[in-house]
């Protein structure tokens, strides 16, 4: 089995991520590329050229974050996915409002990566910063829901934030999320986000 990712990507950290918390990383390889540069044979991997995609031994690759995570999740036993109500519906919207974080924020780098000066919409962009704006402040209002074992809407949530910080680390959100923020202090330190994190 092989991982592949990119260290920048979020998408690829949840995936990194729930390979260690799966207790999976000693018996799957993982490689480094850039998608961007379209690296021979990755599109035979994956067609759609993005990471994070999955070379299983039981199949052919896997790609989309979420369809990767849970079969590591599967392939390790891990319990990352509660099972039951109402734990299930709070881990899945966790993901759900951490994966539109991630998407809008990737939205405007791409918006300013491919349009510059007319070209590039303000418009757009305001658009995609109220939805992480509101994702962030409804993640603010249920933040004792990230309490308790760790599970895919957790680690969703830890990539999104890490993501902020990473590439928008002008746009404060502590300062008006303070649950948040003291939630992801803590959770920041858990070994799988300092193994992935972009920055080190
Ligand atoms: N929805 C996808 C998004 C993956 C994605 O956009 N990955 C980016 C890196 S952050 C990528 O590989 N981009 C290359 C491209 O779009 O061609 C997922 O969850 O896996």
């Amino acid at each position: 089995m092989k991982l592949i990712y990119s260290v920048a990507s979020p998408y690829a950290r949840k995936a990194r991520m729930v390979l260690i918390e799966s207790g999976l990383e000693g018996q799957a390889e993982t490689e480094a590329i850039d998608p961007w540069s379209d690296p021979a044979g990755f599109r035979g991997d994956n067609p759609l050229g993005k990471v994070p995609a999955l070379i299983r031994d039981d199949g052919p690759p896997l790609f989309q974050s979420n369809a990767v995570c849970e079969y590591l999740n599967a392939a390790g036993n891990a319990d990352l996915y509660p099972g039951a109500a109402p734990g299930r519906w709070t881990a899945l919207r966790q993901l759900a409002l951490a994966d539109g974080i991630l998407d809008a924020s990737v939205a405007v780098r791409m918006e300013h990566a491919f349009h510059q000066g007319d070209a590039l919409s303000q418009k757009f962009i305001d658009r995609q910063e109220l939805s992480v704006g509101l994702a962030i402040d409804a993640l603010e209002t249920e933040a004792d829901t990230l309490a308790g074992p760790v599970t895919i809407g957790q680690i969703a949530v830890g990539c999104a934030l890490g993501y902020r910080d990473f590439r928008f680390a002008d746009v404060d959100w502590r300062g008006s999320h303070p649950k948040l923020a003291d939630w992801f202090a803590g959770f920041a330190g858990r070994a799988s986000m300092t193994a992935t994190d972009p920055e080190s």
